[in-house]
């Protein structure tokens, strides 16, 4: 990176005035003590041992902890469970039977109330449909469905029999639909005719259709029926293929038992795309995994019996998977579940359902936190949130100002906020504040979560001291780590545990102030280089949306003659703000003043929209694209495609 002379590290700018100790209403009740920390320190591996035991239900108890032989894991390998009995049927066992596990809201306003017991019939009954359709242990199972409770019974299913689940985001296209499917080989897909989104269907089957064209391993599809009687339109269906959810689901045996699974059965395969490669096949297994989604769901979120918990990211993404699916059911959790955007039918549908449900724990995205600050304060304020006990972030750097206004606006100045940093490769979270325990700063992920060894480290792989920031890397490993990437041993090694020997690369940038706090700074490939000063993206980009008229802002590194690099930004203004040519230049001093005249963007544009994935992240490099005047990569993965040409007419980039 860089070969300036001088080795400076990711520099940061970060306020790190304010901070908020735990409130001692939710330290005296909290699930997770001070002393996990030392424990867990003192020997992690036992630590973990002790967590397997209380937390999970074992059919064969395990005997070995860990192997290790690095970078290949083995967790808890001679013992056994099933995770679809974990998530389900222990909660049944106990007599809890008749517990909500999710309170459904479709879009357009319909409603379901799924419990522990209507969970375990539907999950025994599809998966004995799965069977049916061919699928045993081992094999791979697609799943391309929209945010129906159907989704997470499908993938409980599989998990009952052993069967690998790879989730694809519903907003993907046919040819990533067929990427995914064919790397895997899978035999089945779990489909819907389509969902309901921004106040319309979309329609999935035609879609997943054109998929199946060149994706002949898959033999049976099973498709849910989420179109609302009574209107248009109709799903073609593929005779001796195709078979209707309601139709051939609940004729099915009621009774699959749920069969102990050896500790490392692959549990699923997530896809995370590559810039321009393949997409990867990220392999998480059984025990291990549940164990890190149960454990940090239980000590982050400090869950408890009565609580209504919402995450409110998209079972596409891996938040969905251990933060809806396999960490609150195995905790037993109630949940709400909303299937369609946050400003349908008004930017109020958030916080009428959280006042509705009486929701205490909400957990989402710095991009929707954003938008709502955009949209105006008077849709939160229209609400009773009194109900809200703790907030929670994920997915990207969540800026101090965003921090601050989440609190305030949403958690009445009251809850604590946890920003949990992790990745599809770590299964769970693994650097967050303790609720009840670790005094927070808004803009710090804080502290690795006990039993998580990380480090900082600079370009020779030695730690940096406090202070400064470096490469975040993970020094031991944890038990929800990925196994590898499917069918590609090398590129496992090579992508995550060359870079530093010894340690796994995350890829993110990261820096400890003096208290020892960990700021999260983002991929190192979106790190600008100006002047020999590496500056990071989030440090620039909270310094803009610090000022008052600001809603959002991206910054990336275009190249220049003189100072290598100069930082070029995309601003969104909120609501009623004019977008004035002084107003650029009050910005652009705006930051020189705030973080030092290095870090001030040598051009500054107002942009309607960013590009950004589904899970809510901006893609920077699109961004650098269009500053160099250069075609664009691969769009696959954007949440809306049309926004790049908006984006360009704003700025008048050429048009290729
Ligand atoms: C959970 C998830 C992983 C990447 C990761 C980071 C960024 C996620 C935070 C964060 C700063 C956070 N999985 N990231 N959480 N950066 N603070 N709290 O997002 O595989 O889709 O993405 O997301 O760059 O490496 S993911």
């Amino acid at each position: 990176m860089g070969d300036a002379p001088e080795q400076h590290g990711i520099e940061t700018f970060q306020a790190e005035g304010l901070s908020f100790p735990p409130d001692a209403s939710t330290a005296a009740a909290a699930n997770a003590r001070a002393d996990l920390y030392e424990r867990a320190s003192a020997d992690p591996v036992a630590f973990w041992a002790e967590q397997a035991r209380e937390l999970l239900t074992w059919r064969r108890p395990f005997t070995k902890t860990l192997e290790w032989e690095l970078p290949f894991a083995k967790w808890f390998d001679d013992g056994e469970l099933n995770v679809s009995e974990n998530c389900v049927d222990r909660h049944v066992a106990a007599g809890r039977g008749d517990k909500v596990a999710f309170h459904w809201i479709g879009e357009p306003g319909d409603r379901r109330t799924v419990t522990y017991n209507d969970l375990l019939r539907e999950v025994q009954k599809t998966a004995n449909a799965l069977k049916a359709l061919g699928v045993a242990k081992g094999d791979r199972v697609a799943i391309y469905m929209p945010m129906v409770p159907e989704v997470a019974i499908a993938m409980l299913a599989c998990a009952r029999l052993g069967a690998a689940h790879s989730v694809v985001f519903s907003g993907f296209p046919a040819n990533a639909l067929a990427d995914r499917i064919n790397d895997a080989t899978a035999k089945v897909l779990i489909t819907a005719d389509g969902g309901y989104r921004k106040g319309n269907f979309f329609e999935l089957k035609p879609i997943a259709d054109e998929a199946l064209k060149s994706s002949p391993s898959v033999t049976g599809v099973l498709v849910y029926q989420r179109r609302q009687p009574g209107t248009a339109g109709t799903t073609a269906m593929q005779a001796g293929r195709d078979h209707w959810w309601h139709e051939f689901v609940p004729g099915q045996p009621a009774e699959c038992p749920a069969d102990p699974m050896p500790a490392e059965q692959l549990l699923y395969l997530l896809y995370t795309s590559g810039t321009t490669a393949k997409p990867k096949g990220i392999m998480h297994t059984s025990a291990g995994y549940l164990l890190g989604a149960t454990f940090t769901h239980r000590a982050v979120f400090d869950i408890k019996p009565d609580d209504v918990y919402w995450c409110a990211a998209d079972v596409g993404w891996v938040t969905g998977h251990s933060y809806i699916v396999y960490g609150p059911l195995s905790n037993g959790a109630t949940q709400v579940m909303y299937e369609g955007t946050p400003d349908t039918p008004a930017w109020d549908r958030w916080w009428s359902i959280v006042e509705e449900l009486k929701v205490t724990i909400l957990y989402c995205a710095p991009t929707a936190i954003r938008a709502f600050m955009r949209q105006g304060d008077e849709h939160p304020q229209g609400h009773d949130l009194s109900s809200l006990r703790l907030l929670g972030s994920v997915g990207e750097p969540i800026n101090p100002e965003a921090w601050l206004w989440y609190r305030e606006m949403i958690g009445g100045n009251r809850t604590p906020i946890v920003d949990t940093w992790w990745q599809t490769e770590t299964g769970s979270i693994l650097i967050s504040p303790l609720p009840g325990v670790t005094t927070t700063k808004p803009g710090s992920a804080t502290f690795p979560l006990p039993g998580v060894s990380a480090d900082v480290v600079d370009d020779s792989g030695a730690s940096v001291p406090l202070g400064s920031g470096g490469y975040l890397t993970l020094t031991k490993p944890w038990p929800s780590m990925l196994r590898g990437i499917w069918g590609d041993p090398e590129r496992y090694k090579e992508t995550y545990w060359s870079r530093f020997p010894g340690s796994y690369f995350a890829g993110d940038g990261a820096r400890r102030d003096a208290d020892g706090y960990y700021w999260l700074l983002g991929r190192v490939d979106d790190v600008m280089n100006v002047s020999a000063h590496r500056i990071s993206t989030i440090e620039v980009e909270s310094a803009l949306v610090d000022h008052h008229s600001v809603a959002e802002a991206a910054v990336v590194g275009k190249s220049d003659p003189l100072t290598g690099q100069a930082i070029v930004g995309f601003v969104i203004l909120k609501k009623g703000i004019d977008p004035t040519p002084a107003l650029l230049e009050e910005l652009r001093a705006h930051v020189g003043k705030n973080i030092g005249a290095i870090a001030k963007p040598k051009h500054l544009e107002f942009v309607p929209e960013l590009p950004k994935t589904r899970s809510g992240k901006i893609m920077r490099r699109l961004l650098r694209d269009i500053a160099e005047g250069r075609n664009l990569g691969d769009v696959t993965t954007l949440a809306d495609s049309s926004i790049v040409e908006v984006i360009r007419a704003a700025t008048g980039a050429a048009d290729e």
